[in-house]
């Protein structure tokens, strides 16, 4: 039997190019050799004010984005967080399995919550959120970039946790990290990762961008003193991300890529980076495109939800069980 992959993308934005070559690029590899669930993750989105048009919209074009790099109904199951109940129910039981300690120390929480005056009680729970949404599909292995380990390992904490008191009731996954590319950073701070919630959008390429937007960002991307192009990730952490792009995008090599610009300056590198992610980016935005004009992902998030459901109930089910929990009334209100 084929291993089973879970991962989420949150719709709190357009994706970003880090979004595509640090998780979905690899989605979409992995799909053959695995059975894959992808889910976009409305609840997860909502730690943080939506407005309510853009959040539907935004939904859409994630998973239009998504099937537009390459994902396969036929292949994988794609659906909606919202559309199938047993997320929050079983998001529920892990806050009751986390501790406050485990959540205080997540860093994702310290970054987002850092400077503002206030945040949602959701933004702090919300790893146990995302653990349910993996242990409801048994999951082997998680795909996701560097910056999501954190929530994976806490993720099999809990697991194990809910095992030792329960008995054996949940499968326990392993984080899948890519080696390079799994952490693109901001193009204006090479310190902070790009991000699709970043207010200054000159930090990321979103994959709506147009080819003169793409190409004045990557002109206005800072660079490190110096002339010559060279991969020093620590005294050259700018550089050496934009070399990252390149070479993911181009699917040359680092040294390739440096190889070729021996002797040549940062402006001729920043001009063919951009060409270089014009043509990855543009045929995404093309199928993106046309699936959001004739509306063929919504049968393809209806069809997943349904999967999603058959899979992620019976999980429910026998978590509730194990603990002692009501079953007199299955998810959908009918009586056992
Ligand atoms: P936000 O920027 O709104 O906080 P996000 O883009 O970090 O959100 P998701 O959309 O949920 O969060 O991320 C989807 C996947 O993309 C995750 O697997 C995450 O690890 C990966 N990812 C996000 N940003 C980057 C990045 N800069 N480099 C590599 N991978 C990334
Ligand atoms: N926390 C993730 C999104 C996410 C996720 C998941 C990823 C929610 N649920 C389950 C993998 C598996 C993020 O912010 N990138």
């Amino acid at each position: 039997m084929r291993k089973r992959v879970f991962s989420g993308v949150q719709p709190s934005g357009i994706l970003t190019l880090g979004n595509y070559l640090g998780a979905i690029k690899r989605f979409v590899e992995i799909q053959d050799e695995f059975e894959a669930f992808y889910c976009v993750v409305d609840y997860h989105a909502i730690t943080v004010p939506q407005p309510p048009e853009s959040l539907r919209s935004q939904i859409a074009r994630t998973a239009a984005f998504m099937l537009g790099a390459g994902l396969d109904p036929e292949k994988m199951t794609l659906f909606v967080q919202s559309d199938v109940p047993a997320h929050t129910q079983l998001g529920w039981i892990m806050e009751c399995t986390a501790t406050f300690g485990e959540l205080s120390r997540m860093t994702q929480f310290k970054d987002k919550s850092q400077g503002k005056e206030s945040v949602s009680g959701g933004l702090f729970t919300y790893p146990a959120l995302m653990a349910a949404d993996i242990l409801l599909y048994d999951a082997d292995a998680v795909p996701v970039g560097e910056d999501q380990k954190q929530h994976v390992e806490l993720c099999r904490d809990l697991a194990e946790r809910f095992n030792s008191r329960f008995g054996s009731v949940l499968k326990v996954p392993e984080p899948l990290i890519a080696e390079t590319g799994a952490r693109i950073m901001s193009l204006q701070d090479p310190h902070k990762k790009m991000s699709k919630s970043d207010p200054n959008p000159s930090g990321y390429i979103s994959l709506a961008d147009s080819k003169d937007d793409i190409a004045k960002k990557i002109r206005r991307a800072v660079t490190d003193s110096g002339r010559e192009v060279a991969y020093d990730p620590e005294e050259k952490p700018a550089l050496a991300n934009l070399i990252t792009i390149f070479s993911h995008c181009s699917g040359r090599s680092i040294d390739e890529v440096v190889a070729a610009y021996e002797g040549k300056g940062y402006a001729e590198f920043k001009k063919d980076l951009a060409e270089v992610v014009v043509e990855a980016l543009t045929p995404v935005q093309a199928r993106h495109d046309a699936i959001v004009a004739d509306g063929s992902y919504v049968e393809v998030l209806r069809e997943g939800a349904r999967r999603a459901h058959e899979v992620s109930s019976t999980v429910l089910r026998r978590v509730k069980e194990a603990m002692g929990l009501s079953l007199f009334i299955d998810p959908e209100g009918v009586r056992i």
